[in-house]
Order: structure tokens, then C-alpha cells, then sequence
């Protein structure tokens, strides 16, 4: 299987992470694409028309997108039910967990877009603000419910929202997300410190096709 992704990307993270959980990364070959909303990439433009990161090309050459979609595929490559659990109050705490990881990876994003890609004249300071505001809400919504994550364990909402937060990290770390958040600080401590976290750590990447 191929993967079109950047390591950058808290999304193509979420795919990596999402495989070595399972124990099937080394099936994966990572071709590191740049892609952005303005700059669409032939390549992945040809497997996605949504022209976005990550997708996943089969041995067949069949395309999968978007990150939900081949985390659900790799964890039924697998036997199913160990990221995305089958008992339904799991499956839904899971799932909500993972819409809300997206959300601010989604939000950090548009964020980042407005401030690094718009030209400068163009940039509308109450759109970054208000992407934010997203963010901060979310982590105030997560603080008090941190126990719906697993504490040594690991599901798609764990991944989600550990790699939202490592892209906090990552590209806003001057907001300082852990402050007033105690228990969800804890919690990325130790979801940081896992072997699949560590091999996915996100970094910029000039030489991308
Ligand atoms: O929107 C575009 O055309 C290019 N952007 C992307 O492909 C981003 C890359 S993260 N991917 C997504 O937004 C995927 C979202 C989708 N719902 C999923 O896969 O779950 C780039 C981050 C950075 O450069 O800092």
C-alpha cells in the first residue's frame, strides 16, 4: 500500500499512528506529497479529486480517503474492533472523540492556512481568532471528560485527539494549550511517550514532490 501524506500532516500522523498500533506499518510506503489548498498535487489529485492528504492507494489501485475512512480499512485489515471498537457505548465515546480530534485539526489548520498561506494583505484576523476559539473550546470540553480516553490503552479517539494536540504542539505551541487543562496534559504525557507516537513525530520537509 502506498500513502500520500507529509510529515506534517496531524492527519497522515493519525493514518501512521493508527498502523503501528496495528503492527502493519512497514506494509505501508509513505510518498511524501506538498499540498495545499491553492497548490494541488497531480499525483494526489489523480488518487483523490479532493486532492488531499492522506490517501491511501491499494495493491489494486484503489484510492482511500479520507483519514477515517483508511484508519477503519487498516483496523479491518487487521480483524476489526481493535480501533474502532464493536461494543456500541465504546464504539460512540470512540467516535465522538475522534470527531473532536478532527475538528481542531481541522480548525488548527484553517488557522494555520490563513496565517502562512494567505497573502498578507488578504488576511482576515477574525477568521484565525475565531478557528482558535474552536480549539479552545474543545480542549475546555475535553478537560473535565479526559476519563472517555483510554488510560494505557489505545482507540481512534485516543489518536485523534493525541495528534491534534501534538499539532498544537507543533505549530501553535506559543498558546500554550496545557495551561488550565491539567488532566489532559497528563493524559498526552503519556500518550506522547507510546513507540507509534514517537516514530510519527511531525516535522517540515522541503524536498516533498
Ligand atoms: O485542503 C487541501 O487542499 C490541502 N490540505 C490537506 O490535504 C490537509 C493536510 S494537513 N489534509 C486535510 O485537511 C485532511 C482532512 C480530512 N478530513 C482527513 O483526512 O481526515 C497539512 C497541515 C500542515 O501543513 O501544517
Amino acid at each position: 500500500m502506498r500513502l500520500h501524506s507529509h510529515p506534517a500532516s496531524p492527519f497522515g500522523r493519525k493514518v501512521m499512528v493508527a498502523a503501528h498500533e496495528l503492527g502493519i506499518a512497514e506494509r505501508i510506503r509513505l510518498d511524501y506529497r506538498r499540498v495545499t489548498p491553492v497548490e494541488p498535487n497531480a499525483a494526489v489529485v489523480a488518487d483523490n479529486p479532493l486532492g488531499k492528504l492522506p490517501t491511501l492507494v491499494l495493491e489494486d489501485g484503489r484510492a482511500l480517503f479520507d483519514s477515517r475512512v483508511i484508519c477503519e480499512y487498516l483496523d479491518q485489515l487487521c480483524g476489526g474492533g481493535r480501533l474502532f471498537p464493536a461494543e456500541p457505548e465504546a464504539r460512540w465515546r470512540a467516535l465522538r472523540l475522534q470527531a473532536l480530534g478532527d475538528g481542531i485539526m481541522d480548525a488548527a489548520v484553517l488557522a494555520r492556512y490563513e496565517t502562512v498561506l494567505r497573502p498578507e494583505e488578504l488576511r482576515w484576523q477574525a477568521w484565525i481568532e475565531h478557528q482558535k476559539l474552536k480549539i479552545t473550546r474543545a480542549l475546555d470540553w475535553l478537560e473535565p471528560r479526559v476519563a472517555e480516553l483510554p488510560e494505557d490503552g489505545v482507540d481512534i479517539g485516543a489518536i485523534s485527539v493525541g495528534c491534534a494536540l501534538g499539532y498544537l504542539d507543533f505549530r501553535f505551541g506559543a498558546d500554550g494549550w496545557r495551561a488550565g487543562r491539567p488532566g489532559l496534559a497528563r493524559w498526552y504525557e503519556r500518550f506522547a511517550a507510546r513507540p507509534s507516537m514517537a516514530a510519527t513525530r511531525p516535522h517540515d520537509l522541503q524536498e516533498a514532490a
